[in-house]
Parts: C-alpha cells; sequence; structure tokens
C-alpha cells in the first residue's frame, strides 16, 4: 500500500476504482461498494490496448484489477479483500462488510479467503486454460481445477446447511467473494442440481440489489466470456 500523506477528515473524498466489469474481482468489489453505497469514480481498465495496459501496470506492476485509488488519503491499494476491508474502516456505508465482533470477523475473512483460493483460482485456471494458444492447455491442471471446485461446493453445502450467508448470519465480505466466483464456476462445474444449499445460497445472492445490479452491468461483456454459451438465458 502506498501512503504518503494521511489527510483523513480534510479532502474531499475521491474514491477511483480501476477495473473491468467482467472480472470475476472486480465485481466482488464493486458488490461490496454498491452494498456499502460509497461514491466512487469506476475506471475501465482494457488491458488489451497497449497504451491502457502500460497506464496501468505503471499503477499496479502485477496488472492485476481491481486496484483502488483514494485521493483523499494518498492511497493506493491492489488486492479485493483488502480494498473490502479498507473501504468498511475508512468509509463505512450502510452495510457493514466485515463484522465488528473479532471472532464473526475471522469467520467473515476465512469464508473469504475460501472464496478466492478454492472457488475463483480453479475458475480462473479453468477459463484461463480455454484462451491459451493451441498445443499450451494444460488438461491435468484443469482437471485438479474442476475436482477443487467440487470440494469447496460440498465445504459450502455443508456450511449453508445452518447459515444464511457464507460467512454468517449477515451479508459480507465472504458473499462479495461468493457471488461473481459461484456465478462463472457454475458455468464450469454446475452444482445446481447436485447442491440444493449451495443453489438456495447463490439464488439469495443474485436476488441481492448490489449483485443484480453487477450482473446488469457485466451483461454488455459477457460475450468475451470464453464460455458464454454456459450462461443461463436469465442474466444475458
Ligand atoms: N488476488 C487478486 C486477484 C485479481 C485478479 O486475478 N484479477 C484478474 C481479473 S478477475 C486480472 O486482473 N487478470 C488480468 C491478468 O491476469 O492479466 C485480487 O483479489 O484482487
Amino acid at each position: 500500500m502506498n501512503r504518503s500523506h494521511p489527510a483523513e477528515g480534510t479532502k474531499p473524498m475521491t474514491l477511483a476504482l480501476h477495473l473491468h466489469p467482467l472480472s470475476s474481482y472486480c465485481q466482488k468489489v464493486l458488490i461490496a461498494f454498491y452494498e456499502n453505497g460509497a461514491a466512487f469514480e469506476p475506471r475501465l481498465v482494457n488491458l488489451g490496448d497497449p497504451a491502457d495496459r502500460k497506464r496501468y501496470l505503471d499503477l499496479w506492476p502485477l496488472g492485476k484489477m481491481p486496484v483502488l485509488r483514494d485521493e483523499a488519503r494518498d492511497v493506493t491499494l491492489p488486492e479485493s479483500s483488502l480494498i473490502i476491508e479498507y473501504l468498511d474502516r475508512h468509509y463505512p456505508g450502510a452495510q457493514p462488510l466485515i463484522p465488528a465482533d473479532p471472532e464473526a470477523a475471522l469467520e467473515a475473512r476465512l469464508w473469504d479467503r475460501l472464496c478466492d483460493l478454492y472457488i475463483m483460482t480453479p475458475m480462473q485456471k479453468i477459463v484461463g486454460d480455454r484462451i491459451r494458444p493451441a498445443g499450451a492447455q494444460d488438461p491435468h491442471g484443469v482437471a485438479d481445477a474442476q475436482a477443487t471446485l467440487k470440494t469447496a461446493y460440498g465445504i459450502f453445502e455443508q456450511s449453508l446447511a445452518d447459515r444464511i450467508w457464507a460467512g454468517g448470519d449477515r451479508f459480507g465480505i465472504a458473499d462479495c467473494a461468493a457471488a461473481p466466483s459461484l456465478f462463472f464456476a457454475d458455468t464450469l462445474v454446475p452444482f445446481s442440481a447436485t447442491h440444493r444449499n449451495l443453489s438456495a445460497y447463490f439464488e439469495r445472492l443474485v436476488s441481492r440489489p448490489s449483485f443484480a445490479r453487477v450482473l446488469g452491468e457485466a451483461k454488455p461483456w459477457l460475450q468475451y466470456y470464453p464460455f458464454q454459451d454456459r450462461i443461463p438465458a436469465r442474466f444475458r
């Protein structure tokens, strides 16, 4: 995190979120922003455009989206979970994203990590493999990723038997992570038929106005998703 001039409360809030509407990690943070209600400026990143790519790599050399820029506090922050933590801490809004109770916060962070590491990551692996050049595919890696998704679904299925949201009783950071990861993962290894609790949870997620808004904003871009033909008609 780059932070050189702390000026809390002395400058107007100017949050800019560098993102792409089709990116699952950007969607995760967008859900958090819409839940929280903070004003921000979305800055579309086009990594396919050489000038835009260079500009973005200057901002964050790893080139991963999203990145938050907070002019008021002179902070540039990558990593979706940390952006959500930052938003919740410095610009608390209508919907708390991390529980105040430390034990509940630990639980929420656990499920956020499980979503990122065992749903987002294998999902990205399978999608990334589809767009590799001919002959560069990694079938073993894809099979491993599919197996990881199935194991993760089982863990969520069990946990969701007695809770409404992924991290506990209240919507929060884990649900921000779960919504886009499950949305895309279901197109690769469908959970709908076999996992009752997970499917019911997914319906709660897609009914949530914040995620419905994110899905609506992603619609024009779904044509670029390599498995777009597997996206249910109701989301297109
Ligand atoms: N750990 C990062 C992961 C971010 C990430 O993987 N973003 C993807 C889009 S969903 C990306 O920027 N991919 C561009 C690339 O790899 O070139 C986070 O939580 O923000």
